[in-house]
């Protein structure tokens, strides 16, 4: 299986290379920034999302897309829409020429980040993004249904929570997702057999989870690590930068207080 990976050079991709490294026949890093430090075994394509052509060729002959590209965390609308708009739908359409028939979809928990932090929520609830970021990676997994539905691509998306050797603070307890467990979700979207369209969860056994994953369990998702080991570092994370009122009070965090100036009371 030859496997592209998007967003290589960035923090998400730069920990899962050494996870995903021999575990296909060929992968492919690519980003616009170069990466110098490439181990045996990886191979890096340059590539620019917004350049329809060069996704074209990036693609040409593989069998999988990671795509961790764009736009991964809120910004002003233009970059958005360059990166998670426009280069995504650059990414699926090249993947669609080019007989690139899987595609692993990097999305967020910013998708439904308006949900408060006393529900438990599926993949199946409505979106309810918290930034032009959310927007964009609700987009995205709309992209990928029309390119599923359609084109007969198989996608699996993950709404990723955090991604880090360790939860950053209280918050990331209920969201984190380890490098090894990421790695084992993407290997599950790349190979399991009965993929068409697919929404899961990017988190760990966390045992505060907001989220029900079972659709990923499902699938064969057996999560190793989890949050509760690292309770005392998270606390004092959060202890030394408390949240804000309205952060404090849903899933999405800093992503729904930025630029707030709505009715939390009428946000359900
Ligand atoms: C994300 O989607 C971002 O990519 C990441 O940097 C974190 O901010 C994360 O969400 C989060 O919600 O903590």
């Amino acid at each position: 299986m030859k496997v592209v990976m998007t967003g290589a050079a960035g923090g998400v991709g730069t920990m899962l290379r050494p996870l995903l490294r021999g575990r296909f026949d060929e992968l492919i890093l690519s980003d616009r920034v170069a990466i110098e430090d490439l181990a045996e075994g990886e191979r890096f394509e340059p590539a620019d999302l917004t350049d329809l052509a060069a996704m074209e060729r990036l693609l040409a002959g593989a069998d999988g897309l990671i795509h961790l590209g764009g736009q991964s965390v809120e910004a002003p609308w233009d970059p958005v829409l360059q990166a998670n708009i426009i280069g995504l739908h650059n990414s699926y359409e090249a993947a669609r020429r080019q007989g690139c028939n899987r595609i692993v979809f990097a999305t967020t928990n910013h998708v439904v980040g308006f949900y408060r932090r006393q529900r438990t929520i599926d993949h199946t609830v409505p979106i309810r993004p918290d930034s032009y970021y959310g927007v964009s990676k609700a987009f995205g997994e709309a992209l990928g249904r029309l390119y599923a539905d359609k084109h007969g691509l198989r996608v699996f998306n993950i709404r990723i929570g955090n991604v880090g050797e360790r939860p950053l603070d209280i918050r990331r307890l209920s969201i984190w997702i380890s490098p090894r467990d990421l790695a084992q979700l993407i290997g599950i979207g790349l190979e399991h057999p009965a993929i068409h369209f697919e929404v899961v969860y990017g988190a760990s056994r966390n045992i505060r989870a907001w989220w029900d994953n079972r659709n990923a369990e499902r699938l064969g998702y057996r999560p190793v690590d989890e949050s509760e080991a690292h309770t005392v570092v998270a606390h004092e994370a959060s202890l030394a930068a408390p949240e804000d009122a309205i952060t404090d009070q849903f899933q999405g965090g800093s992503f729904c207080a930025m630029d707030f100036d709505g009715d939390p009371s009428r946000i359900d």
